[in-house]
């Protein structure tokens, strides 16, 4: 385990048990660092996480810990997007932190697409 794995809990995340194969989820791809899989509660048509098998809490942190593994992450999404038919586009989010809504504590990228998205802010 790197010191980045537990920064301020010591209980590991839902998407490390994921990870683990511990709680089912719907693999869309998986490489030696990143595993995608659909989001629970879509909030587009084809709504997929992006997450590094190392578990950073932030994409802050894991842009400066790691830069080549944050790297690996745009990759796969881009992956996802085009495994997915996401050909007229798509959006990739990174909550951070409480204002944005941020909920599970180990970064992950939102890979959302499939249909015209509406305008994002409030
Ligand atoms: O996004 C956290 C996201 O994680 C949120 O969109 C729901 C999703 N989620 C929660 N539990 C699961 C499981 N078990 N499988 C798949 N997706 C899940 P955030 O940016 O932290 O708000």
């Amino acid at each position: 385990m790197s010191e980045h794995e537990a920064t301020d809990d010591s209980a590991r995340t839902l998407f490390e048990r994921i990870i683990a194969r511990e709680i089912p989820a719907d693999i869309v791809h998986e490489t030696d660092t990143t595993l995608a899989f659909r989001d629970i509660n879509p909030q587009a048509a084809t709504h997929v996480l992006v997450v590094p098998k190392t578990r950073y809490r932030t994409v802050a942190e894991l842009a400066a810990a790691d830069p080549a593994l944050l790297a690996d992450v745009v990759a796969t999404a881009a992956k996802v997007a085009e495994l997915e038919g996401l050909d007229n586009g798509y959006r990739l989010v990174f909550n951070t932190g409480a204002d944005a809504g941020q909920t599970v504590f180990h970064v992950h990228a939102h890979v959302l697409g499939g249909e015209q998205l509406g305008h994002f802010g409030r």
